[in-house]
């Protein structure tokens, strides 16, 4: 599919490039090889938005992202260092290694260390003025493993949409290397192997909160989704691929 036909499947135009730093990730401790490493109360941050919270006006209004992200993931962030504070750590302390580990009951790290990863993911997969069209690796992983761009914008729009209440829509790199679409509940991702029935690395999420949406959508979360699929950062997920194949391969 080449850019003009991706255009009108997501029913968005324009282009703009902005970077967006992958921030807030790596444990604030310093090493010290004598004693057990433990977190501390303030290991993770708040990644700043790569663009003003403005910029993704009208498709996702100021409000909604002033909130998102300044209330929800800064609370995510909090509760997660509280819940952290003097734990011990686990591989080399990052959130991706706490996530791989995490046990279903262990809700506090669940949902904050899910809420904290998939919002840092969410910010950095969004851009103003999106979108150009998968290229490279990830649109030849998306015709071979999915059926082509608009088949994979379709199932990718569907699992967001029949994501029972509150929850997440996904691109993965499963372990075999292959691209799949999956949807998980609540905070949980698909980095959660003791949570959560498909593994991989995430290189795209959607978020399906009504918290994400409702302010300018109410109840119309597929108006939503057709937004968001209008401002994602392709070269954001196309890096993301590079660095997931490796893992695999
Ligand atoms: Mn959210």
């Amino acid at each position: 599919m080449d850019k003009r036909t991706f255009l009108k499947v997501t029913g968005a135009a324009g282009a703009g490039i902005v970077l967006t730093p992958w921030l807030g990730c790596a444990p604030g401790s310093s090493d010290s090889p004598s004693t057990a490493k433990v977190y501390g109360g303030e290991t993770f941050s708040l990644p700043s938005l790569g663009f003003a919270v403005d910029a993704l006006a009208p498709a996702i209004d100021m409000a909604t992202m002033e909130i998102h992200h300044g209330k929800h993931h800064a609370g995510y962030v909090r509760k997660l260092n509280a819940a952290l504070d003097g734990r011990p750590m686990v591989a080399d302390g990052s959130l991706e290694a706490l996530l791989a580990e995490v046990q279903p009951e262990d809700s506090a790290l669940r949902n904050n260390g899910g809420g904290h990863f998939n919002h840092a993911l969410y910010w950095e997969v969004l851009r103003p003025g999106g979108p150009d069209a998968p290229e490279g690796d990830l649109a030849e992983l998306i015709r071979r493993d999915l059926g082509g761009v608009e088949s994979f914008v379709e199932s990718f729009a569907k699992a967001g949409a029949t994501q029972f209440g509150s929850g997440w829509a996904w691109l993965i790199v499963n372990g075999e290397g292959k691209l799949e679409v999956t949807s998980t509940p609540n905070q949980d991702n698909p980095l959660m192997a003791n949570c959560v029935a498909e593994t991989g690395t995430p290189i795209l999420g959607m978020d399906v909160w009504e918290h994400a949406y409702y302010l300018n959508y109410q109840n119309r979360r597929k108006d939503y989704i057709a937004a968001f699929l209008g401002l994602v950062n392709w070269e954001t997920v196309s890096a993301r691929l590079e660095t997931a194949l490796p893992k695999v391969r």
